[in-house]
């Protein structure tokens, strides 16, 4: 018989968990598993918070997966076998609590998403009316990943252990800053000498994260499974490029990140700032117009010349002149080098499942530059296109008229707004606070100006408003 993916494990004997992973999706399991690994001695116990499809199909591959590199001379698999055990949350709340809770654990990183920190994204503080949050203060037993945190530093301090340190791996503008507020004013609402002592000794390091991630296929497991001979049920697939920037300030040991490329800095925000704008922010807006436009993957919008212009319009015109670059970073260099990662046509990154959680992704991917631009008086034409573009991708109908499946946490209100007249929609979507920033929401000649790119969508589709608007 066909060695399986268990029989190939070479496993470090000394190492132990050490961290234990909220939100074990494929970004992670193909960006901060593999530096984990690399730098050797640790290990990592994964949660799942929902579903426990991922901790089934790990399970019999002894927690081993393979990562494929997607790169232009063709695919490089490893196998990882830096997970020592997956939970799932949904299934037994304590046994999540306990790895946390447990002294041999140092660090508790996530990649919940966006929504998953149950905040507002206009202004990052705690959603207090969240089902999640309101459940999760009348309950030992948490839901969400804050409650998590907040019942396992609890737990801790009961037992005077120190805290671990929180390392925040999702795509949220100063995200460590993000996370110990929502902690912090979670605790506070359970147990205010709580809340001090986490405030106190607890830490919560910044991250900026970076890796093309597209979800596997079937297809994809097909064919790995030729290629390498075996069957791998759980597979991550990748770009070549990969980085990694955290802030350095742990609050006990952590992995040799610096040994494997991590780097770690005093400030993160101005990488975070530049990532999030440059490639987040040009990665919704082709997501929006792309889809509109019937192209299914960002490779395939890249390779239509009206969009891979637009792109560079918008980096050079609208977001660079609003960045301030990390020390010694060329943002004009850094746009070349997305836009090849973009071209990548071994990269089946879907339009659709970047168009996910619009809501969660605009503020800090895209309102931000808009607001700060429209303050100094630049003219940001492709950006405010883009938003349009998300009122009309929500609104449920793509140019066709045929459904688009919405994934958003406000998916059923943002269809609601839609109306006839683009100015009602445009009103509509703008009293969202929770979305737009109060300098938008006020903001008469953005809201005209979102009209304008709104008519112009309906009337002319997405690819033709491109055409029309912005210039490289
Ligand atoms: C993407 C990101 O799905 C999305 O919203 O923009 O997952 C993106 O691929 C990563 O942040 C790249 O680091």
């Amino acid at each position: 018989m066909e060695a399986g993916l268990r029989d190939r494990l070479y496993r470090d004997p000394t190492a132990k968990a050490g961290i234990v992973h909220l939100g074990l999706g494929a970004f992670f399991r193909a960006h901060g598993a593999i530096y984990v690994a690399q730098a050797g001695g640790w290990g990592i116990t994964g949660v799942s918070l929902q579903s426990p499809g991922t901790r089934d199909r790990l399970q019999p591959q002894g927690w081993a997966y393979t990562a494929v590199e997607l790169g232009p001379d063709g695919e490089k698999p490893q196998v990882v076998t830096v997970l020592r055990d997956v939970l799932v949350a949904s299934e037994d709340r304590q046994a999540v609590l306990d790895a946390m809770a447990s002294p041999a654990t140092h660090i508790v990183s996530l990649t919940v998403t966006e929504k998953g920190y149950c905040h507002e994204p206009s202004t990052g503080r705690l959603n207090r009316d969240h089902p999640d949050i309101a459940h999760d203060l009348a309950n030992p037993l948490p839901r969400s990943a804050p409650g998590f945190l907040v019942r396992a530093l609890a737990a801790r301090r009961a037992a005077g252990l120190p805290p671990f340190t929180v390392l925040c791996c999702d795509n949220l503008p100063e995200n460590g800053r993000v996370v110990r507020g929502v902690v912090g004013e979670l605790a506070r609402l359970i147990d205010p000498a709580l809340a001090d002592w986490i405030l106190a000794n607890g830490a919560f390091p910044a991250t900026m994260v970076d890796r093309i991630v597209p979800a596997a296929t079937p297809a994809d497991l097909d064919r790995l499974e030729a290629a390498a001979g075996y069957r791998d049920e759980a597979p991550v697939m990748h770009e070549p490029f990969r980085q990694w920037v955290i802030e350095n300030d742990f609050c006990g040991p952590r992995p040799a990140f610096e040994t494997v490329g991590v780097q770690m800095v005093a400030d993160v925000t101005p990488y975070e700032h530049m990532k999030l704008r440059m490639l987040n922010g040009t990665h919704s807006s082709l997501a929006y117009l792309g889809y509109l436009a019937g192209h299914e993957t960002i490779a395939d919008t890249m390779a239509d010349p009206v969009f891979a212009r637009f792109v560079r319009g918008l980096w050079r015109h609208e977001i660079i002149p609003a960045l301030t670059p990390p020390p010694g970073e060329d943002p004009g260099a850094y746009a070349d080098a997305l836009a090849a990662r973009y071209a990548n046509p071994a990269i089946r990154h879907r339009t659709w499942q970047i168009a996910m959680d619009g809501s969660q992704k605009l503020p800090q991917r895209i309102l931000g530059t808009i607001a700060e631009s429209r303050a100094a008086g630049r003219a940001v034409p492709g950006l405010t296109l883009a938003v349009a573009a998300w009122m009309r991708y929500t609104s449920g109908r793509d140019e066709q008229g045929a459904a688009i499946e919405v994934r958003d946490p406000l998916a059923l209100r943002l269809a609601a707004l839609w109306r006839d007249d683009p100015a009602q929609t445009v009103a509509g979507f703008l009293r969202l606070a929770e979305v737009f920033p109060p300098a938008l929401r006020e903001d008469a000649g953005f809201a005209a100006d979102v009209t304008d790119a709104l008519a112009g969508l309906v009337r002319d589709g997405a690819r033709a408003c491109i055409q029309g608007r912005v210039d490289a």
